[in-house]
């Protein structure tokens, strides 16, 4: 620690400190413009400047390091004398159009002009005028309002790490362009708005939005985003009932200022003329549907529902709650189904989705849950990223992994069939045939058990089953892994010499995973390898699912799943079963009920009778549609709960129209297990309703009251059933919230999972063969199709889609396919093919690429025209029953 003083306060800082760094300490204020906490120092600006003494002129207190016994000085007359020349120069080539800027009221430069008393300026005779240009989506820029300060390039450098902007030209003409001066879109810029948000003035600015308002006629509101996984914070700037943009703050957790295109231009589904704004009813589905009151179509849902519970059994009904619904919901949901219908038939599309590692880590762990916390993976010394195409399914999660490979140092390891954006910055790349990473997996862990890689200590302690997996291991040989995967041999062994050699390697996965025949078994080997190298119970450590969607880590914890209660409580358990019961005030079933596709079977076996679906849309995105549309159609009665006419809603008796999540209160819960608050930013759409308002409706007109004034009272009904929960209500979530397990009132949470012992006791290590794919391609079907995510989408669309910036930056889909099979099939980019599968076909546009594996094609699922889900099939996890949506066998070709 060195001592200095600052305008005659002592203060002590360590000596890697800046100036200003000390400054802020003191709560001495310095103006800025290029400084950021988040980026290296330029010194670009001199707003800064200071006055040490001793020294021959001022210093940028930014970038000038504090030293022993240092006298500065940051109000001195010559500190305040360069600070109005500079902001004089400044002023004399930016535009004086303050009044109608949109900036005005958040500029950094109108801000010290005020402060500094610089009226006008000595070097310039006139003002240049705006320059505007909004030809970009989402992001306007005048580069004659531009300063020169840097920050957009060093944020896209340094944070962003897409490097879009550079300094073009020299002198006066200087400015920030793109390579070529390129529209951004074709620059390769990912619309992130990081530059948007660093710009001190108006010269990178969010497009204005159709309703004007100035910074202090808008409300700012801290919610959460409703995309993926992340949760990260946003705050919302509303006026009047409506959104005008979206901003994250740098201090919350866990995006610190980062959000992605989603988060930022992804707000405008919510005002969309096609938003549902009244109850629709028909008494069978080959008619139209009627708009009826709301006392109508809840009367007619309590009726039917009873009717079919009376007539053929609490079984007939099943639910699936939505994992873009709050904690509150989803508890109310699981709730409804139980103690109302008398059925644990209720699931949400984690199914669909990370079933498998709330199985898989179930089983090694105890906990179906991440072990550790984002903001781990930047101390990260090794990363494994498998199955997870992280910069577009998460993109903010990305950052950090790419903060801990190119400013910390970590090695990268992917395993992906794709050549996705992070293999970039990959130090081994596994790219293995789809659905094979139980042998490679298996492979690692042959190398580390051969070499003698494994932590034994850690094995011996807190683990069991060592054995058996070695034995099952030495089978998979880099020989014979390298012809079951494809992935050569030295690439095997480098990888698990790497992972193994560190105290702190962290897994990251995703969906490559989980969405396989054997997708638990590809978790538990997950596990496995960060067991025996003791890679788990610490920070920088163990093993994390990138959940998808934004509280479906919250509707597993909330108990919307067959078997359990909230916190995995399980219905069979008597206690629990006699807890809830108790609590609920009814005889709950003890039978753990159906998983979802296997109401879709009952269905067609005419066996379950009524669905209630809530803001989920199986009948586009489960696998095999066909299949599942027809079952739906087979139902007497379907009830959708949506915000829009979903392919499923079109399938429905009833359609509910409910309120979204700027319209709402309540908690989502992250990847991470963070519990946060969502806050209502606008009021609910006339005729509309909240999704835990109309369930409790429903159940209060089939003679179970259900009364709550609002989500803070069902939180505090869930902390009173959840040991894990007993610490949260709505007060204690103000902020960053909380990590669970939250075990009491004063308890901080918890962001690491076993530290001392496992869930279940001993960490398990799982014996597993491979299990190949249900549906390999053969002469009929010669190609994998592998299914997943683009940036700009998000899943069925039905929200993305409806966002007019973003649409225009991504309006169509296209198969990706690799230059050897696009040449034998005579595909060229742009043109139109046919994909059949087994199960159906669709056509869709070429985009010849070698991002695809050769023999692989890849689609995504987000466009209607393009329904990817016809093709998708027959295969399904052994053990959650997650579509198999990672592999099946199709053909090509061209129309
Ligand atoms: N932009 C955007 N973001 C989203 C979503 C969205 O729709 N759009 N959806 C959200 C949801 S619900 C989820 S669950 C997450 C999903 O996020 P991810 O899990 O990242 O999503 P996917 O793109 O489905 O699949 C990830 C990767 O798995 C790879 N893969 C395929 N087969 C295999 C295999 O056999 N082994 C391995 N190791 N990898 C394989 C694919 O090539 C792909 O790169 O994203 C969330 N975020
Ligand atoms: N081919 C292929 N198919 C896949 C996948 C894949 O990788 N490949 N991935 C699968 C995965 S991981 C998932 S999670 C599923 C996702 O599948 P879905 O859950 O069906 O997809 P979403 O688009 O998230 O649909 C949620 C629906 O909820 C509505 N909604 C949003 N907010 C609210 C709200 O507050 N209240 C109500 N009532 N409704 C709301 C939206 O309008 C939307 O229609 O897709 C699966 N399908
Ligand atoms: S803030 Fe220090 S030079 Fe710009
Ligand atoms: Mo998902």
């Amino acid at each position: 620690m060195v001592s200095l003083s600052i305008d005659g306060k002592k203060v002590e800082a360590e000596p890697s400190q800046t100036i200003l760094q000390a400054a802020q300490r003191l709560g001495i204020h310095i103006p800025t413009l290029c400084h950021d906490p988040r980026l290296a120092p330029s010194g670009a600006c001199r707003m800064c400047v200071v006055e040490v003494e001793g020294a021959r002129s001022l210093v940028a207190s930014c970038a000038t390091p504090v030293s022993e016994g240092m006298k500065v000085s940051t109000q001195s007359e010559s500190v305040k004398r360069a600070r109005k020349l500079n902001l004089e120069l400044i002023w004399s080539h930016h535009p004086n159009d303050c009044l109608t800027c949109d900036k005005t009221g958040e500029c950094q430069l109108q801000k010290f002009m005020y402060e500094y008393d610089v009226k006008t300026s000595r070097f310039v005779e006139q003002n240049p005028p705006p320059r505007p240009d909004d030809s970009n989506p989402g992001i306007y820029r005048d580069m004659n309002k531009c300063i020169l300060c840097g920050k957009c390039v060093r944020i896209c450098d340094e944070v962003q790490d897409q490097h879009i902007w550079a300094f073009s030209n020299r002198g006066m003409q200087t400015s920030i362009a793109t390579a070529f001066e390129k529209p951004l879109k074709d620059a390769g810029c990912v619309f992130c708005g990081h530059c948007v948000s660093v710009c001190p003035v108006g010269a990178l600015m969010d497009k204005p939005a159709a309703k004007k308002g100035r910074p202090w006629e808008t409300r700012k509101v801290r919610t959460v985003c409703c995309y993926c996984g992340v949760g990260c914070s946003l705050i919302l700037h509303v006026k009047g009932g409506e959104v005008l943009k979206v901003t994250a703050d740098t201090h919350d957790a866990p995006n610190y200022g980062s959000l992605c295109v989603k988060g930022r231009y992804g707000f405008e589904f919510y005002k969309s003329p096609d938003r549902l704004k009244f109850p629709l009813i028909r008494d069978r589905i080959d008619q139209p549907f009627r708009e009826a009151s709301w006392n109508e179509a809840i009367g007619l849902v309590a009726r039917k529902l009873m009717g079919i519970r009376q007539k053929y059994g609490p079984d007939a009904f099943g639910c699936l709650s939505s994992s873009r619904g709050t904690n509150e919901e989803n508890y109310l949901a699981q709730k409804f189904t139980r103690a109302v219908m008398g059925t644990n038939n209720m699931d949400n599309c984690a199914r669909v989705c990370h079933g498998p590692s709330v199985t898989g880590l179930r089983a090694s762990l105890g906990s179906g849950a991440a072990t550790n916390s984002l903001a781990d993976i930047e101390g990260a010394e090794v990363l494994i990223v498998s199955g997870s195409n992280t910069t577009e399914a998460h993109p903010v999660a990305a950052l950090k992994i790419k903060k801990a490979v190119r400013q910390n140092g970590a090695k990268l390891i992917v395993i992906d069939p794709r050549e996705i954006e992070l293999v970039q910055y990959a130090t081994v790349w596994l790219r293995l045939k789809p659905g094979t990473n139980v042998a490679l997996i298996n492979g690692l862990l042959h190398v580390i058990l051969k070499e003698g890689l494994e932590n034994r200590e850690f094995i011996r302690q807190r683990t069991e089953n060592i054995d058996m997996l070695q034995q099952i291991v030495a089978q998979y040989t880099p020989e014979k892994t390298e012809e079951i995967t494809g992935v050569p041999q030295e690439d095997i062994v480098k990888a698990a010499r790497i992972y193994a050699g560190t105290r702190k390697g962290m897994i990251v996965y995703g969906l490559g995973m989980t969405e396989h025949k054997a997708g638990s078994h590809g978790v538990m080997s997950l596990a496995n390898l960060a067991l025996i190298t003791g890679n788990v119970g610490r920070s920088n450590t163990g093993i994390n699912p990138l959940r998808g969607q934004n509280n479906v880590q919250g509707s597993c914890d909330m108990g919307a799943l067959p078997d359990v209660y909230t916190c995995y409580q399980k219905v069979d358990d008597p206690i629990a079963n006699k807890k809830f019961s108790e609590a609920w005030g009814c005889q709950l079933p003890a039978k753990p009920g159906l998983k979802e596709p296997q109401m879709y079977r009952e269905a067609l076996a005419g066996k379950l009778k009524a669905m209630y679906i809530i803001g989920y849309d199986p009948a586009v995105t489960q696998a095999n549609i066909h299949h599942v549309r027809s079952a739906m159609k087979k139902l007497d009665f379907l009830v959708v709960q949506e915000l829009f006419m979903t392919e499923t809603a079109k399938l429905a008796h009833v359609v509910l129209p409910a309120g979204c999540f700027f319209e709402k209160d309540g908690t989502f819960t992250n990847a991470e297990r963070r519990v946060r608050r969502l806050n209502q930013a606008i009021p609910l759409p006339k005729g509309t309703k909240h999704d835990w308002e109309i369930i409790c409706l429903i159940a209060s007109a089939m003679g179970y009251p259900m009364h709550y004034h609002h989500p803070s009272e069902i939180m505090d009904e869930i902390a009173r059933l959840t040991s894990e929960f007993t610490g949260i209500d709505f007060k204690r979530l103000e902020g960053d919230g909380l990590v669970w397990p939250v075990w009491d009132k004063n308890h901080p949470g918890t962001p690491i999972l076993h530290k001392d012992t496992f869930t279940r006791g001993k960490g398990r290590l799982n014996d597993l063969l491979y299990t190949p794919s249900e549906e390999l391609p053969d002469d009929d079907y010669p190609l994998y199709l592998t299914t997943g995510r683009r940036l700009y989408h998000y899943n069925n669309g039905s929200m993305s889609l409806r966002n007019p910036e973003i649409y225009s930056i991504s309006s169509e889909e296209f198969v990706e396919i690799h230059p050897d099979e696009a040449e034998r099939l005579d595909i060229k980019t742009g043109d139109t093919v046919r994909i059949k599968s087994r199960r159906g076909s669709l056509e869709v546009k070429a985009r010849v690429t070698r991002k695809s594996r050769p023999g692989s094609v890849f689609l995504s699922f987000h466009f209607p025209e393009v329904p990817t889900n016809v093709l998708t099939g027959p295969g399904e996890d052994l053990l959650a029953l997650t579509p198999e949506y990672k592999v099946c066998a199709v053909k090509v070709e061209k129309t």
